[in-house]
C-alpha cells in the first residue's frame, strides 16, 4: 500500500511538532506545504526536506495530489481553509479552536457532511497519555461512578512569547487553553448539561482573560470545575500540565505534577507513574503536548485508512466549541448558562 501523501496549511509555531509526528508515521508522507509567511515556509521546508511550497492554499490543492490535509493555521483562517479543502473533496484536519463562533462551527461541519469529506479536529489533549490513564481507570470502574472532579491548568509560563497572538484577542484563556480542559471534562465524564463561569485579567498588558474558573454539571450526574490560569506563580509550575482530582462512589484519584497516578479504593492507596513518553524530538516541558500530537495524528491515519470517524470529529467538537461559546456567555452576564447545539 503505497504512503499517503499529505499537506500542511501554516507551518508557524506549532506546526514544527505536527511536521516532526508525520514524520514519525511510516504510513504518511508530508508532500506539501503552505505558508504565507515565505520565510516560515522555507524554513520549514528545508528543515524537513519538503521540496513543493506554497504561499497560497488554493494554488497548493488545485496542484498537488494529496490523500488529506493538514491545517495549522490560527482561527480567524480555519473557516475559509477547512471548506476550501472540502471543496477538493480533501480529508481535512483543523487545529483548535476550529471556529470562532458555535455558528461557523456548524456551518463547517455541514459544509464536510454535504462534501462527504471526514473533518478531524486537532483536539490533542485527550490523547496525553496521563489522560488515557485516567479514562482506563475510570473504565475499570475501580473508583466507581464519579462524582466530583477537578480539572486544572495553573501557570506563570510565558505564553505569549512563543505565541503573541494570544495578548492580541478579545478572548484568550477560554478559546485557547481553557477549550482542552473542556474537552477533556467532557471526555473523562460525559456531556455539561450547564456551565457557570468566572473570568478575570490579571496581566493589564493583554486584551482577553488570563483566569477562567468554570463550575459544570455533567449530565451522568457529576459536578466538574475547570480552572486555568496563565496569572499565576505556583511553588511548582508544571506548564503545560492538567492535574486532576476525581472522586467516584467507590474511590477517588489524583493526577498530580510527578505524573503519578493515584488511585484510593476499597484495597487501599496504589500510585503508578504514567508519564509520557520523550520522543527523540520533543522538548521539555512541551514532551506531554508533543506526545498527544503523535497519538493524534496516528490516530487520523488509522481512521482514513479503516474509513471510520475520529474521537474528535467536527461534529464532537461542537460540543467542545459550545461549552467554550457557553462559557463566555455565562462570564459576561454572570448567570448559568445551558451549552447549545
Ligand atoms: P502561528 O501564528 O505561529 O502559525 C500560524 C501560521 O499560519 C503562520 O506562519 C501564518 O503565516 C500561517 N497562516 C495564517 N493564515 C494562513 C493562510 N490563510 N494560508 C497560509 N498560511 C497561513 O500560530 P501557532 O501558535 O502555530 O498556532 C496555530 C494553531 O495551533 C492555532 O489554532 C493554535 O490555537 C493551535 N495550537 C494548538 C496547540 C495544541 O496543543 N493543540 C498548541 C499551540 C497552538
Ligand atoms: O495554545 C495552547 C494550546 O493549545 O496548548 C498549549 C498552548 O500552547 C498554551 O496553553
Amino acid at each position: 500500500m503505497s504512503k499517503l501523501r499529505g499537506a500542511m496549511i501554516g507551518v508557524g509555531f506549532f506546526a514544527v511538532n505536527q511536521l516532526n509526528a508525520w514524520h514519525d508515521i511510516e504510513d504518511v508522507e508530508i508532500v506539501a506545504i503552505c505558508d504565507r509567511n515565505p520565510e516560515r515556509l522555507n524554513k520549514m521546508g528545508d528543515r524537513f526536506a519538503i521540496a513543493a511550497r506554497y504561499q497560497d492554499a488554493a494554488e497548493m490543492l488545485a496542484r498537488e495530489q494529496l490523500d488529506f490535509v493538514d491545517i495549522a493555521t490560527t482561527v480567524s483562517s480555519h473557516r475559509t481553509l477547512v471548506e476550501l479543502a472540502a471543496d477538493h473533496k480533501m480529508p481535512v484536519i483543523c487545529q483548535k479552536p476550529f471556529a470562532t463562533s458555535l455558528h461557523d462551527a456548524r456551518a463547517v461541519v455541514a459544509t464536510c457532511n454535504a462534501a462527504g469529506v471526514p473533518l478531524m479536529v486537532h483536539e490533542n489533549f485527550r490523547w496525553q497519555t496521563p489522560i488515557l490513564a485516567v479514562k482506563n481507570m475510570l473504565a475499570s470502574d475501580r473508583i466507581g461512578r464519579p462524582f466530583w472532579a477537578r480539572f486544572s491548568f495553573r501557570t506563570g509560563y510565558d505564553v505569549y512569547a512563543g505565541q503573541p497572538y494570544l495578548a492580541e484577542g478579545d478572548r484568550f484563556i477560554i478559546e485557547d487553553t481553557g477549550i482542552h480542559l473542556l474537552d477533556v471534562a467532557r471526555f473523562l465524564l460525559g456531556e455539561v448539561t450547564t456551565i457557570a463561569t468566572s473570568v478575570q485579567r490579571i496581566n493589564n498588558t493583554i486584551r482577553g482573560e488570563d483566569v477562567a474558573t468554570m463550575l459544570m454539571s455533567h449530565a451522568a450526574g457529576a459536578t466538574s470545575v475547570v480552572d486555568c490560569s496563565f496569572a499565576s506563580r505556583p511553588e511548582f509550575d508544571r506548564f503545560p500540565q492538567t492535574l486532576m482530582e476525581i472522586e467516584g462512589e467507590k474511590g477517588s484519584l489524583r493526577l498530580d505534577r510527578d505524573f503519578s497516578l493515584t488511585v484510593v479504593d476499597s484495597e487501599g492507596t496504589s500510585r503508578a507513574d504514567v508519564s509520557p513518553f520523550l520522543l527523540p524530538w520533543a522538548e521539555r516541558p512541551w514532551h506531554n503536548i508533543q506526545e498527544s500530537v503523535l497519538n493524534i495524528q496516528k490516530h487520523w491515519v488509522q481512521c482514513l485508512r479503516l474509513g471510520t470517524a475520529p474521537a474528535t470529529s467536527g461534529h464532537d467538537n461542537l460540543k467542545t466549541i459550545a461549552l467554550v461559546e457557553a462559557a463566555y456567555e455565562g462570564a459576561k452576564s454572570g448567570t448559568t448558562v445551558r451549552p447549545g447545539l
